[in-house]
């Protein structure tokens, strides 16, 4: 196994994040993650996506989502970015009640320098990134020439794009 601790990498590395939220103040937990994320010691934030409004995919019926996609240059591991980014949720009252369920904060890995890891506590690539229009969609729009280790440009994914619309919210990046 390819454990996330393991991940050797020459710093810094260019780090992908989603942002998910679909119960509360939207806006405010997606807003509020990028402050987060900005405050943290070696982390810097790059780019900041639009705001998107997306049908919920999985899980039971529920709410639909505000997605964004971030990139931040680290220079922390990115175990530690992940313990940042629960850490972060928790300050929402993020609660794990069940899997693909609503949620007021969800902030997920996508990809953190072409890094493979098949460790369950950080699984990189993020698994399902790639079929994920509410991931793609915001990232092509920050980073339209970006690959997605294992699957190539991002741009030639086949991922169903219908229920993404992007929306006039904007998340300040400064
Ligand atoms: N974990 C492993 N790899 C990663 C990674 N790359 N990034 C671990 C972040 N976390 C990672 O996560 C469960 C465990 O995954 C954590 O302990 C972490 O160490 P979680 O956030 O507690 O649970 P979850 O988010 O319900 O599970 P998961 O598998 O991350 O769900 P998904 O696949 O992210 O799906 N529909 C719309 N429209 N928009 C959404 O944002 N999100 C989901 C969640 C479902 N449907 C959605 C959306
Ligand atoms: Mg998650």
């Amino acid at each position: 196994m390819t454990t996330a601790s393991n991940i050797k990498q020459v710093h810094p590395v260019d780090v992908v994040i989603a942002l998910g939220a679909n119960l509360g103040d939207r806006l405010a937990a997606l807003r509020g993650a990028v402050d987060g994320l900005r405050a943290t010691p070696g982390v810097e934030v790059v780019a900041v996506s639009s705001v998107y409004e997306t049908e919920p995919v999985g899980g039971p019926q529920q709410p639909e989502y505000a997605n964004a996609v971030v990139l931040v240059r680290a220079t922390i591991p990115v175990m530690a970015l992940l313990e940042r980014a629960h850490a972060i949720e928790a300050e929402w009252e993020r609660v794990r009640a069940e899997r693909w369920g609503p949620r007021t904060l969800d902030i997920d890995i996508i990809d953190a320098g072409g890094a493979v890891s098949d460790d369950p506590v950080l699984t990189l690539p993020h698994p399902r990134a790639h079929e994920r229009g509410f991931v793609i969609v915001p990232w092509l729009e920050i980073e339209p020439d970006a690959t997605l280790v294992g699957h190539g440009r991002i741009r030639d994914l086949k991922v169903d794009t219908s229920g993404v619309r992007i929306s006039s919210d904007r998340i300040p990046n400064e």
